[in-house]
C-alpha cells in the first residue's frame, strides 16, 4: 500500500511580490489548503476583535506585527489543519517565527518570490482585495469582470490601508531588515528554491513545473489518517 504524503509548504517574497496570487494558482492546482498570515490579521481588523484591533497601527504604518502574536495565531490554525497539506503564506518572516514553526513541522519546501522592489510599488496602488476570502485583483494585471466585485461572490472590493506609496516604502524595508535572514536560514537548511523575475504569468510556469515534482496528484493529497 502506498503511504500517501502531507505535503507542507511556505512562500516567501517582499510584499507584493505576488504570493497571494501564485498561492491561489498553487492551491487551485493541487489542492492544498492556503493560510495567509495577513489574512488571518485583516480578518480579525475587520470583525474589530480586541487583537486586531491592537494590530491595525502596526500594520498601518508598514511595521510587523509582534513574533510571539502571529506565530500563536498562525500555529493555532496550522494545528488544526494537522491532518492537511497546506501552503503558508506571509509567514515566517523572521528568523524568531521560523524557529517556532520549526517546532511544531517540518517544511518540504521554501519557494521564494524574488521580484524586484521598483516593480512592486506600481502594483500595490492598484491592488484590489476581496476581504472575506484574500481573493486579490489589479485593475492592470487581473482585474475583476464587473469592476469594483468580487468574481465568484459579487461583493465589494477594497483596497488595503497599507498599500498607500508612503506604507509600501516601510514595509518594503522591514521586508530587507527582519524577513531577508529568513531566507538565509532556509538555504542553509537546503529547503528554499528562488524564482526570480516581473511576471507572475512567467514565474508562475516555472513555480508549477518545480512543485509537480515534489507534491503528489490532488487525488492523492489527502488526510494521514485516511493512509492505509
Ligand atoms: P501581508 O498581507 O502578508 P505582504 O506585504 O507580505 O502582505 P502582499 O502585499 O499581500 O504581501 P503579495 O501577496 O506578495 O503581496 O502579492 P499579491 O497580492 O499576490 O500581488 C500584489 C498585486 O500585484 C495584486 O494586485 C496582484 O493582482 C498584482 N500582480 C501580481 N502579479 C502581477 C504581475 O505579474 N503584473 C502586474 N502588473 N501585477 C501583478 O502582510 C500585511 C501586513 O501584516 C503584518 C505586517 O504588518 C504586514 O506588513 N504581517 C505580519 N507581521 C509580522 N509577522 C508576520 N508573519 C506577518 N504577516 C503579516
Ligand atoms: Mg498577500
Amino acid at each position: 500500500m502506498v503511504l500517501k504524503r502531507i505535503f507542507r509548504g511556505v512562500i516567501m517574497g517582499p510584499p507584493g511580490s505576488g504570493k497571494g496570487t501564485v498561492s491561489g494558482r498553487i492551491t487551485q492546482t493541487f489542492g492544498l489548503k492556503h493560510l495567509s498570515s495577513g489574512d488571518i490579521l485583516r480578518a480579525n481588523i475587520n470583525a474589530k476583535t480586541e487583537l486586531g484591533l491592537l494590530m491595525k497601527s502596526c500594520i498601518d504604518q508598514g511595521q510587523l506585527v509582534p513574533d510571539d502574536i502571529i506565530s500563536r495565531l498562525v500555529l493555532a490554525k496550522l494545528r488544526d489543519m494537522d491532518h492537511s497539506s497546506w501552503l503558508l503564506d506571509g509567514f515566517p518572516r523572521t528568523v524568531a517565527q521560523a524557529e517556532n514553526l520549526d517546532s511544531m513541522c517540518t517544511l518540504d519546501t521554501v519557494i521564494n518570490l524574488d521580484v524586484p522592489f521598483e516593480t512592486i510599488k506600481e502594483r500595490l496602488t492598484s491592488r484590489w482585495v476581496h476581504l472575506p476570502s484574500g481573493r486579490v485583483y489589479n485593475t492592470d494585471f487581473n482585474p475583476p469582470k464587473i469592476p469594483g466585485l468580487d468574481d465568484v461572490t459579487g461583493e465589494p472590493l477594497s483596497q488595503r490601508d497599507d498599500d498607500t506609496p508612503v506604507t509600501v516604502t516601510r514595509r518594503l524595508k522591514a521586508y530587507e531588515n527582519q524577513t531577508q535572514p529568513v531566507l538565509e536560514y532556509y538555504r542553509s537548511k537546503g529547503v528554499l528554491t528562488t524564482f526570480t523575475g516581473t511576471e507572475t504569468n512567467k514565474i508562475w510556469p516555472h513555480v508549477h513545473a518545480f512543485l509537480g515534482k515534489k507534491i503528489p496528484h490532488p487525488q492523492q493529497v489527502s488526510k494521514a489518517h485516511e493512509s492505509p
